[in-house]
């Protein structure tokens, strides 16, 4: 987990890098010089950690595994219900700190609902800072 802390100070350097294959980047979306969304490639871009900082305070508060499905379908309404092609990532399992206390209190796993009663929760969200 290292490769998080590894400093893409802005977003130009992240632009750089991804030129040459990276294991990681870190993205600025709301432009105020920090990066607050971090993609690590696990497996290529097959299998992905994907590390949000939501409130933009500096700290990791949403973590998920995803993987790339070629075959991922969405749901549309039209007349009636049809699946239409739409690829994308889905997730494998996500954690949450949705208080931003420092504290995993939402965990999910693919096709299963939330599990309050995970031994996630309660866990620290940034072991590797505290
Ligand atoms: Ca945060
Ligand atoms: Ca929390």
């Amino acid at each position: 987990m290292a490769l998080i802390v590894l400093g893409l100070s802005t977003t130009a350097a992240a632009t750089e890098n991804s030129k040459l294959k990276p294991t990681s980047i870190a993205k600025d979306t709301n432009h105020d010089g920090k990066p607050d969304r971090f993609t690590l490639f696990l497996k290529g871009r097959n299998l992905i950690l994907r590390e949000v900082d939501t409130n933009f305070d500096g700290k990791i508060d949403q973590r998920s595994l995803m993987e790339w499905d070629p075959n991922k379908k969405i749901t549309v309404m039209t007349n009636r219900v049809e699946q239409i092609p739409n690829p994308g990532y889905s997730v494998i399992w996500m954690e949450e700190d949705r208080n931003f206390d420092g504290k995993i209190d939402a965990y999910r796993e693919k096709g299963k609902k939330e599990d309050p009663t995970s031994s996630k929760i309660g866990q620290p969200m940034n072991p590797r800072n505290s």
